[in-house]
């Protein structure tokens, strides 16, 4: 629960990592101290201490120590070096999602939270979750840059337009936390807010059960698949399909045109659609038509949740998202700024 009782200087830590950042916070905070408060009492000591008292006098000439050199160096390296180590630690722990974690996908849009469990149930701006067990998002959005944020999590991950960004944690305690949009994303972003709800998980099996949300994405995705937009009659299956072999394909390596290969992870297979013509598999024609512009996100997770369940026994996403070389992330300056004063 928030608690609002005293002055708060950090949200109550409700996940797993939530103390491994306050710590890491903690040690930075340590170090800066460690590293000014003496340098400015020395200031003020020395300037006191060496201060003018005859004017033009000629001080003794120091020559440079070995040993003090060699501290000065060695010293701060093995700090900065500790700094690095332990955040890097932090950061993998917390954007690597564990193989077992429950599956939810969340959309943003200006300026809204879509969620969708696995089971079907659709929540805006709500997340309901169980304590201790691991939870992953699959997150991307219908607009421009949002940010996923749950302070007492001490987790954030963008929602990045066309790909999928994950996130993931394991709620300690039952409660009410805030969500936010911590991206600026236009005119209603201060909006953009929401309740994550940890829930004992019987309560939550409960919850779930009781909430029948209509089709799972899997359905969505076969129903699209079959139905809908006719990828069937490419990707059927037997010997005469002209489409590639879907079964087995998550989490495998594709080899393509041209002498490239590829992991089919979720935004391989949501490119497939989109931009089929992008990355070709070896042996198969470039026929198969572009879905862009004929599918919504929701729509285009049922897909990539149909597909992925034709590979039962593939694990979750290979590599986190969000460790992946910053270079491929949007510019700077290309955020959400750019689209959203149109909109307003
Ligand atoms: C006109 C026939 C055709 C239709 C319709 C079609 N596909 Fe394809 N698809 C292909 C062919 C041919 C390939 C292999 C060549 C390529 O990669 O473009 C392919 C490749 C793919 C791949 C990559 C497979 C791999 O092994 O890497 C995916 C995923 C895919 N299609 C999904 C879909 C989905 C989902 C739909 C419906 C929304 C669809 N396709 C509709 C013909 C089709
Ligand atoms: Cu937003």
């Amino acid at each position: 629960m928030q608690d609002s009782s005293f002055v708060q200087l950090f949200p109550q830590q409700a996940s797993t990592f939530a103390w491994q950042v306050d710590a890491l916070y903690g040690y930075l905070i340590l170090v800066s101290l460690v590293f000014s408060v003496p340098i400015i009492l020395a200031m003020f000591y020395f300037s006191i201490k060496y201060r003018e008292r005859e004017k033009y006098a000629v001080p003794k000439e120091i020559h440079g120590s070995m040993v003090l050199e060699t501290l000065w160096s060695v010293i701060p390296f093995f700090v900065s070096m500790s700094v690095f180590i332990t955040g890097a630690i932090v950061y993998f722990n917390q954007y690597t999602p564990p193989d077992d974690a429950m599956e939810i996908y969340v959309v943003g849009k200006q300026w809204m939270w879509k969620m969708q469990h696995a089971t079907g149930q659709r929540e805006i701006n709500e997340l309901h979750v169980p304590a201790g067990r691991n939870v992953k998002l699959t997150m991307t959005t219908e607009d421009v840059i949002h940010s996923f944020y749950i302070p007492a999590f001490r987790t954030k991950a963008d929602a990045v337009p066309g790909r999928y960004t994950y996130m993931w944690f394991n709620a300690t305690t039952p409660g009410k936390y805030h969500l936010f949009c911590a991206e600026y994303c236009g005119l209603n972003h201060s909006g953009m807010i929401g309740t994550v709800y940890v829930m004992e998980p019987k309560d939550f099996d409960n919850w779930l059960s009781g909430n029948t949300g209509g089709e799972t994405p899997v359905q969505v995705g076969k129903d699209l698949f079959e139905n809908k937009l006719g990828c069937a009659s490419c990707h059927a299956g037997g010997p005469q399909q002209r489409g590639a072999k879907l079964e087995g394909l998550f989490n495998t390596e594709v080899h393509l045109v041209g002498g490239g290969t590829a992991i089919a992870d979720e935004d391989y297979i949501r490119n497939s659609i989109l931009n089929p013509a992008s990355q070709v598999v070896e042996g198969y024609q470039p026929i198969m038509p572009t879905f862009k512009g004929q599918v919504t996100e929701e729509q285009l997770n049922g897909l990539v949740a149909y597909i992925k369940s034709l590979s039962p026994n593939a694990a979750a996403a290979p590599a986190a998202p969000a460790a992946k070389k910053p270079d491929e992330k949007a510019p700077a300056g290309k955020k959400a700024d750019e689209k959203a004063p149109a909109k307003e």
